[in-house]
């Protein structure tokens, strides 16, 4: 008798043991959107349009920074700064939750990279197009050829640029004036230094993709490409784990193929800001830490329970968050150094 009341209680015991060391699965925060700097804000309500209307993530991340690429406000798309010969050249890409992937590189006078990247995708055996070819193939598929003026602000700009014809990386951080606590007050104001929307979304139906769309860095060499168009670098997508995005320079971003890495350390089981942070600390690790200093690099990404985060190397990278109609907002990226 005694012994049998022994097992019995050990026996629930046991189970009132299992039962409250169990986690419960992490409730899965889901449409979410998230894409870099302050222009995300805009790009996020097209996109959250979509996803709130249980309309697919691929469709989301695209429409999204299209705001941004027409935007009169923000260096990404034709009212970019040139390459130093005076030419605005383009790259984007986009990545869907099947590793199906399409990017354009070095396009010029077409409006929305983006969408090419995504016909690359659907309407190609290939995954990347660039120059002429990616133009000719936007033109067939029906883009219009715009012109080839520059903005006044870019005009501007280059005419300025032309003066010492001297190139340096610079960091980009944000100038506007945002609510935000990193807008440097010796900087001016409504100013950008940066060229890039990256996008990343959940979707009602648990489905990743993601978008980058940039001018590249203003008064590069002719030819120059970046991480943005580069899958694996700019931006990666794996729909078991989570997407990522990112955005500085672009160089140290595809030395480490920055946005798989980052996927691939969330499927180790980091949080989206803690893998953010280690592929930062990479490019740290490659570069030193007094070169470092010299460059910015931020990423965000999402994962599959549409938890999100981002990191950068210095202070002044943003990223803006959206999963419901009233929660747009920015985040400052938490930084290394
Ligand atoms: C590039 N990563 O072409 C882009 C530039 C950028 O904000 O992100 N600018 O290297």
């Amino acid at each position: 008798m005694q012994r049998r009341k022994f097992i019995s209680l050990g026996s629930l015991g046991l189970s009132a043991f299992t039962f409250s060391s169990f986690k419960s699965p992490k409730a899965i925060r889901k449409p979410i959107v998230i894409s870099t700097w302050d222009a995300g804000i805009e790009a996020n309500k097209a996109a959250w349009k979509i996803l709130n209307n249980g309309g697919p993530a691929l469709d989301a991340v695209e429409q999204g920074v299209m705001v941004t690429e027409s935007s009169q406000n923000c260096c990404v798309g034709l009212g970019a700064n040139p390459d130093r010969d005076g030419f605005v050249t383009l790259d984007a890409s986009i990545m869907d939750h099947q590793f199906n992937c399409g990017s354009v590189a070095f396009l010029e006078r077409i409006k929305h990279p983006i969408s090419v990247a995504r016909r690359v995708m659907e309407k190609t055996p290939h995954v990347m197009l660039v120059g002429e070819g990616a133009q000719q193939f936007a033109v067939a598929e029906g883009f219009p050829l715009e012109s080839e003026q520059l903005s006044d602000d870019a005009k501007r700009a280059y005419e300025n640029w032309l003066k010492k014809s001297e190139y340096k990386p610079v960091i980009n951080i944000e100038r506007t004036k945002g609510n935000h606590s990193f807008a440097p007050s010796k900087l001016e104001s409504g100013e950008w230094n940066h060229d890039t929307i990256g996008m990343v979304a959940l979707d009602a139906h648990g489905n990743l993709s993601g978008s980058c769309t940039t001018s590249g860095q203003g008064f590069k060499m002719r030819g120059r490409v970046g991480d943005s168009p580069i899958i694996g670098a700019g931006l990666f997508v794996d729909n078991e784990v989570g997407a990522a995005t990112a955005t500085g320079q672009g160089e140290d971003v595809i030395r480490i193929s920055g946005s798989h890495l980052v996927v691939e350390f969330m499927r180790q089981g980091l949080h989206p800001e803690a893998a953010c942070k280690k592929a930062v600390e990479r490019i740290i690790k490659a570069k030193g830490i007094e070169k470092s200093k010299e460059i910015q690099v931020g990423f965000i990404a999402i994962n599959k329970q549409g938890e999100y985060g981002g990191y950068c190397i210095q202070k002044g990278f943003n990223f803006a968050v959206c999963y419901a109609d009233d929660q747009n907002f920015l985040e400052d990226g938490k930084f290394i150094l």
